[in-house]
């Protein structure tokens, strides 16, 4: 599993203002308000603890501090315990947490202690991200390409197909593409018979997943992989929305389903 490096959490403020307001300009809403009507919950001043993991690979410089600057940025009341591990745990509780977020090296959870709510980041990543693509105002149809169904890239087509999209996908993985094909009704994808696309979610570890031959001008590309899935060079020549953030989000996605 990829992890998340410092260098992908520079300046994690500023691209979350980026973001939102790709997300405005995609969608008419703010990832606030995407989040809001995904949910049906409401922003609020929830306390949320948030407890460095030391377990496998260890702390992430940048990771618990980002996630303090994601929490403010929502509304939310977020602090970071000193201690990690089981100590920071019981510090957050003590200290009034309502929600908890940590992450070890497979799982990044948040936890409503007060309604029991639980959240895993990546099922609600790839439904925030589909959610945005699915929102494109000047899309030209209903077809929708999803790269990647593993587990973010999953849900996320799941997402598309409850909202009633005709979706393509595509992964290497033949038996991740049989299952999304068997339990999801979406049609496989074949790279080698391209066709246009106004909507693309893209969910891999990889660079340079889309081929130049599936873009249509001002396409939405929303995108929560890592590296990001398209060149510069391609983004500028088609005029690509694109909507890729590291970590603010998936997130808020998680934060506003516990609620
Ligand atoms: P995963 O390994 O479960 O799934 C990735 C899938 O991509 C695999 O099934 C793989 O076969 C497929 N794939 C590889 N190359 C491909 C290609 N060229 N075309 C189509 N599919 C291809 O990983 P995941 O947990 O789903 O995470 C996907 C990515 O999302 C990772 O980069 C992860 O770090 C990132 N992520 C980002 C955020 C965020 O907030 N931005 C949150 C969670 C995960
Ligand atoms: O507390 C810390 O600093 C670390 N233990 C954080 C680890 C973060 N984990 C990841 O990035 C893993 N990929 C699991 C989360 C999946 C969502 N990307
Ligand atoms: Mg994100």
């Amino acid at each position: 599993m990829a992890l998340l490096t410092p260098n992908d959490l520079i300046n994690i403020n500023k691209q979350l203002q980026e973001a939102d307001s790709v997300v405005k300009r995609v969608t008419g809403l703010d990832i606030k308000g995407v989040c809001q009507s995904l949910y049906g919950t409401s922003p609020s001043s929830k306390k949320v603890g948030i407890v460095p993991v030391t377990s496998g690979n260890g702390i992430i410089g940048n990771f618990s501090a980002s996630l303090h600057v994601i929490t403010q940025y929502f509304g939310f009341d977020g602090f970071v315990t000193d201690m990690p591990d089981v100590s920071g745990y019981y510090e957050a509780v003590q200290n009034g947490a309502e929600i908890i977020l940590m992450a070890d090296d497979h799982t990044f959870l948040a936890h409503n202690i007060k309604n029991g709510k639980m959240a895993n980041n990546q099922p609600c990543t790839g439904i925030i991200y589909a959610e945005i693509a699915s929102r494109y105002l000047k899309a030209d149809s209903k077809d929708v390409l999803v790269m990647g169904l593993g587990k973010v890239g999953f849900p996320g087509a799941a997402q598309l197909v409850q909202k009633g999209f005709r979706v393509y996908g595509y992964d290497p993985d033949a038996r991740l593409l049989k299952r999304a094909v068997s339990n999801l009704g979406i049609i496989p994808f074949d790279p080698a018979n391209p066709k246009k696309f106004s909507i693309i979610f893209e969910a891999t570890p990889c660079a340079n997943t889309i081929p130049e031959a599936v873009l249509s001008e001002n396409c939405v590309l929303s995108t929560p992989g890592i590296p990001c899935a398209i060149s510069e060079e391609l983004k500028n020549k088609y005029d690509v929305q694109l909507v890729a953030e590291p970590l603010g989000i998936g997130t808020v996605s998680m934060l506003y389903s516990v609620l």
